[in-house]
């Protein structure tokens, strides 16, 4: 069995209210995987909730129920979220589920039992809000703490660690060896510059119990639980593990006891997730993974953050975007659209209202919405809707999209896919207005040239139709739908010029992004 393509997000707090944020890391995640599958490889997706911490206890408490209630109705909201973000994704991992607690703990002690831990008393400052300890480094200048750490608490405790310093030159040249694992490149540089110039301080693993019960037990001491971090991280092991994945089983000590069809994905592919959790995922991680003897994630995708009008989202000011609201006026493809083609991975980026109306506009409606409604009506009009003969007018200019499209999917420039995708929609429209096909229908010895316009213009249509699959699922499959072709057009290569043969008869042409009057 082959290994699967596996992509990732990073799992959203329970607690959190699903925002722009987590709608573009799951879309981006979404491209890529949607993107693999086209190209004909198995691909398994996984995203999902982190669930334990303190947070959630004192939230549970306030709200008069239990921890667990408290998550299982708050999980609820989160997947009808990714529902209507027409996610692909093939399981859902919630860390308060068995199948992930028990992988856990078998990683806790096979860690503690080959002496990767030890045991230290701690006197020092706490963030609740972050859920971890602060040092004088993290004081501002006038000697506070940022107010982002909410309020700090001096205590002394008890804790288990995790040595770290000891894999800190193994890590640096593993980053420096490889130069993709950290993605995009100036995240890359930063990670390196922190390993370089700091001394890494070991990892507070657990929390005592008595202060905190909303985690996963320590196995080899009951006075504690797992710190939310660790248990977080290990999400991305511990499900394809718990599905029957040898790589993961072996590496994390734990086997299923039944499993027809064992999953077959790791190392992951690729985690998606975003800039503020880098050293997590590009630090913690890594040296977990290596702990545990197992095979690192090919890539840290780490994308940037979104604002609304240049400033901070928060829900105190108002200054938020609500996906749904969006989604629920102009359409999850919209939505999609909007997201991949405003921000590449990496920078932040700005949400205005205005800039969202404009490329609905001028990219969906005038362009692609108008591109697909007027080719397919013409082929209507004048041809009563068959196919006339082939016609390779516009191959070479599909073909040239085609390639580049699949080299910047296959380098996460999901951005740039989009501008080459558009520039075919504009080589097309263009050949629209310049062979003029409604002057040409009216000229009986142009019939010919008539014929050639028609053909071009329906396939490129249809070759559109499977480059945008990725991106507006269901954009393209209604593309399909008008184009009389059965399926979805989720296959890549498919989208070789020629599909469309003479004398096929397409379904009916409907707009795609009605116009709107705002
Ligand atoms: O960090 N723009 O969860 P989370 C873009 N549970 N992305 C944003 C964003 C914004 N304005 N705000 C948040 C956690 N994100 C942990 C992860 S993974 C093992 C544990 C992104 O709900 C953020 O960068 O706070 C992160 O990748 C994701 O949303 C979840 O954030």
């Amino acid at each position: 069995m082959s290994k699967r393509f596996y992509v990732t997000t990073a799992i959203d707090y329970v607690n959190g209210q699903p925002h722009l944020g987590h709608a573009y890391e799951k879309i981006v995640a979404d491209v890529i995987a949607r993107s693999r599958r086209s190209f004909g490889e198995e691909v398994f997706f996984l995203t999902g909730l982190d669930e334990h911490g303190q947070k959630v206890q004192q939230a549970a408490v306030a709200e008069g129920k239990t921890p667990q209630a408290y998550c299982d109705d708050l999980a609820a909201v989160w997947k009808a979220f990714i529902v209507r973000l027409d996610l692909s994704n093939d399981d859902f991992v919630r860390t308060t589920e068995s199948r992930h607690k028990s992988v856990v703990q078998a990683i806790l002690s096979k860690l503690n039992a080959e002496g990767h831990f030890y045991k230290e008393n701690y006197r020092g400052f706490y963030s609740t809000k972050e859920e971890t300890f602060l040092t004088d480094k993290d004081r501002r200048p006038d000697g506070t703490f940022d107010p982002s750490y909410g309020d700090v608490v001096e205590l002394q405790e008890e804790n288990y660690y995790f040595k770290l310093k000891d894999h800190q030159q193994w890590l640096i040249d593993f980053i420096e060896k490889n130069p993709d694992f950290i993605y995009p490149a100036t995240r890359r540089n930063e990670v390196l510059g922190f390993l370089k110039n700091n001394i890494l301080e070991d990892l507070c693993i657990t929390r005592p119990a008595n202060r905190l019960n909303w985690g996963i037990p320590i196995p080899f001491d009951p006075n504690y639980v797992t710190y939310v971090w660790f248990d977080a991280l290990v999400n991305y092991i511990s499900i394809p593990a718990a599905l029957g994945d040898s790589a993961a089983g072996s590496a994390v000590n734990y086997q299923p006891s039944t499993i027809n069809h064992p999953l077959s994905a790791w190392p992951a592919d690729a985690h998606v997730i975003g800039k503020d959790i880098v050293k997590f995922h590009a630090v913690y991680w890594p040296i977990m993974l290596k702990a545990m003897g197992a095979t690192l994630p090919k890539q840290i995708v780490a994308h940037g953050w979104w604002q609304k009008d240049g400033a901070k989202m928060s829900k105190t000011t108002g200054n938020v975007v609500d996906p749904i609201a969006v989604i629920n006026e102009w359409g999850v493809d919209a939505f999609r659209f909007y997201v991949i083609r405003e921000l590449d991975i990496g920078p932040d980026g700005n949400w205005t209202d205005e800039g969202f109306k404009a490329r609905y506009k001028a990219e969906l409606a005038d362009a692609l919405g108008n591109l697909i409604n007027r080719s397919l009506s013409m082929l209507k009009r004048y041809r009563n809707g068959i196919l006339p003969a082939q016609s390779n007018e516009l191959a070479p200019d599909a073909e040239k999209v085609l390639n580049e499209t699949r080299s910047l999917l296959e380098q996460n420039q999901l951005q740039a896919a989009l501008q080459s995708i558009w520039s075919l929609v504009t080589r097309a429209n263009q050949y629209v207005d310049r062979t003029a096909p409604f002057k040409l229908a009216k000229d009986p010895t142009k019939a010919a040239r008539l014929d050639e316009v028609l053909y071009n213009l329906a396939e490129v249509c249809r070759i559109l139709a499977v480059l945008l699959w990725p991106f507006l699922p269901g954009t393209a499959s209604k593309i399909y739908a008008q184009l009389g072709l059965s399926g979805a057009p989720d296959k890549f290569a498919e989208a070789r010029w020629s599909g469309l043969k003479p004398g096929h008869a397409i379904g009916t042409p409907a707009a795609l992004f009605p116009k709107k009057e705002t």
